[in-house]
């Protein structure tokens, strides 16, 4: 009987876990249907599941990924291991790979570590960086069906990122990649530590808003949003262990 007190209790108290602009075209509601808010900003649309994946689906999920031939996945501080050690490790699941990106004539090391899976030839290119797809497994492919369920559309690949501890993170960009079509629908599936994802409009930076992605969640971006709005993951220095995201697309022909 609790229970079901505590459930009805439960949806009545659906607010949305972070402040939107305060400005005309922002809006946060929840979907019962979807367990999740639907999001409207100004030439953009978001959908935000706060626990998509249970405690359990994600704590393996991070395991996964982790999973090697060197070291137990919970007991070492990856930030610590030297790129040249990490070449020798052999993870199990996922091909991690450190991204070089060319400033000013230097090669300069990604702040972070990324793998790219998909379809066969569904290449990807950003930042002068050209990733041919490794094959889908097991886990990828049950995360890509569970978030296809509630998308409403097909994903052919994923990126993903390896955020080692706060140190780690990713500058202000927009996923807007010719192959990925006019207006993309890109999932992010989030398991690990909560880091913060900063969202701004391109022509008026005060128009901002940050989501706390945390372990388990997801958040789905259509519409114009890659048009008008960019984001960023900024450094967290206190965040001493890791974060994964996921981004799935649809890479066109
Ligand atoms: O880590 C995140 O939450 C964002 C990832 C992202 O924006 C990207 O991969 O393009």
């Amino acid at each position: 009987m609790n229970d079901l007190f505590d459930e009805v209790i439960d949806n009545q108290t659906k607010e949305l876990p972070f402040a939107l602009p305060e400005v005309d075209g922002c809006s946060g509601q929840w979907d019962d249907s979807r367990q999740g808010f639907i999001i409207q900003i100004p030439n953009g649309e978001l959908f935000y599941a706060p626990q998509f994946f249970s405690q359990k689906i994600s704590d393996r999920s991070v395991e996964y990924f982790l999973e090697n031939n060197t070291y137990e996945t919970q007991q070492v501080d990856w930030s610590e291991i030297q790129p040249d050690d990490l070449k020798h490790i052999k993870f199990k699941n996922i091909l991690w790979k450190r991204d070089f990106i060319n400033l000013y004539g230097k090669k300069i090391p990604l702040p972070r570590l990324t793998s790219w899976y998909g379809d066969e030839g569904k290449a990807y290119k950003y930042s002068g960086i050209l990733s041919q797809p490794n094959s889908w497994n097991k886990g990828l492919l049950y995360i890509k069906d569970q978030i296809e369920k509630v998308a409403d559309t097909e994903f052919n690949s994923v990126l993903m990122n390896w955020y080692r501890n706060g140190e780690d993170y990713l500058n202000w960009h927009t996923d807007d990649e010719p192959e990925l079509g006019e207006n993309p629908t890109i999932a992010s599936v989030n398991f690990g530590e909560t880091r913060d994802f900063q969202v701004r409009h391109k022509d008026n930076h005060q128009l901002k808003f940050t989501v706390p992605l945390q372990h388990g969640s997801l958040l789905i971006m259509s519409g114009e949003m890659q048009h008008f709005w960019e984001h960023a993951v900024p450094k967290r220095k206190k965040v001493q262990r890791s974060r994964f995201n996921l981004t799935f697309r649809f890479i066109q022909d």
